[in-house]
């Protein structure tokens, strides 16, 4: 699809895909409201706190308006920034903060309406749909209709449910599920478990700051050193942030993991921790404009499994547009990295 020009400015116009980019519809928010409102000692309470419970508008950064928001704020943003397309994710903490019934209740309704927002904008809104990984069984079923009838272009989870991980096989359904849809589950941050959480109370670091990053890279290398990926071997999944880092560890995750499997504290594996991310993950560059992190990413994994996202609402696209066009890399592997992967990996139409 042609991609609105700059006027007056003669630079190269990319076919923009942005993959990691938040919405919310007002039920979600209503529920997320509630939650904020009870007794938790979750860390995402701080968040949900001052996004879902604001006394105001502007409150909370102004981010609520722009999560429920698709056809305004956000497609002019879009226009402005060249930014060709977003694929839709429901924001961090999903629904994974409610019991089953109303968790499952609402990723069919917010798949639904993501449906209902991409059939009117096609060539604008691709959609990652939710599922509640609190009902793995009733998951499998959703992430089925959203799939097959709902045509939706994978998944989104964030991070843990009610502080457990994915290498737990209560959650394997979900996991079985994306894998027969060849569909790929995009494990998007939230606040650290409550076991990871006490050192993040202080500065700030709950946050995109640093927790975030912690509780996500935790969670994949859990499912990398436990097995999951000899259970599933296609299964694909996605990690925003540049990775959060796993790929700068994969050589010393190989040798320190295969002291864990010497001591019978970890179980013997197919194939080396390194050897699984580069067979079975791909990254974005969401929030994390450093030329230097992309350089080393595309040298480590190459260009064909990253992903250029934005974040939007909670990081300006603007900038993030300008990192990816400024990068000092080659014409093709930009293509790659703007459009070609997430049309590869997201069965986006080109
Ligand atoms: C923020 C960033 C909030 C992310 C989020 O809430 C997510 C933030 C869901 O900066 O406040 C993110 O994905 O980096
Ligand atoms: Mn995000």
């Amino acid at each position: 699809m042609p991609v609105k020009k700059n006027s007056g400015n003669k630079k190269k116009e990319w076919r923009r895909i942005a993959t990691e980019e938040a919405f919310s519809i007002p039920e979600v928010a209503k529920a997320l409201r509630d939650v904020a409102r009870s007794p938790s000692n979750s860390q995402d309470m701080i968040l949900v706190s001052r996004i879902y419970d604001a006394p105001d508008e502007k409150s909370g950064g102004g981010l609520l308006p722009r999560l429920l928001d698709f056809e305004e704020m956000r497609l002019r943003d879009m226009d402005e920034t060249g930014t060709t397309m977003h694929l839709l994710s429901l924001t961090a903490p999903g629904v994974q903060m409610f019991d089953a019934d109303t968790a499952t209740e609402l990723t069919a309704l917010a798949n639904d309406r993501l449906a209902e927002v991409i059939s009117r904008h096609p060539t604008r809104f691709a959609g990652l749909a939710s599922f509640a990984p609190q009902s793995p069984k009733r998951a499998a079923k959703e992430m089925e209709r959203a799939i097959k009838k709902l045509k939706l272009n994978g998944f989104v989870v964030n991070s843990h449910t009610n502080s457990e991980y994915f290498d737990d096989r209560k959650f394997w359904p979900a996991l079985e599920a994306a894998e027969a849809l060849d569909a790929c589950i995009y494990i998007h941050p939230r606040a650290a478990s409550d076991g990871m959480a006490a050192a993040f109370r202080l500065y700030g670091l709950d946050s995109a700051q640093w927790g975030y990053g912690m509780e996500t890279s935790t969670h994949a290398v859990r499912m990398i050193v436990s097995g999951v990926f000899d259970h599933f071997p296609k299964l694909k999944i996605c990690l925003g942030h540049m990775g959060e880092a796993v790929h700068f560890w994969l050589w010393r995750l190989d040798y320190m993991n295969r002291n864990a499997q010497n001591r019978g504290v970890a179980p013997k594996l197919k194939l080396k921790p390194s050897e699984y991310f580069k067979r079975n993950f791909v990254i974005t560059t969401s929030g994390q404009e450093s030329h230097l992190a992309l350089d080393f990413s595309i040298k480590a994994l190459g260009a064909e499994n990253v992903l250029w996202a934005i974040d939007y609402p909670y990081q300006p696209s603007a900038p993030a547009v300008a990192f990816m066009d400024s990068a000092p890399i080659s014409d093709a592997d930009k293509e790659k990295i703007y459009h070609g992967n997430a049309e590869r990996v997201f069965h986006i139409k080109a």
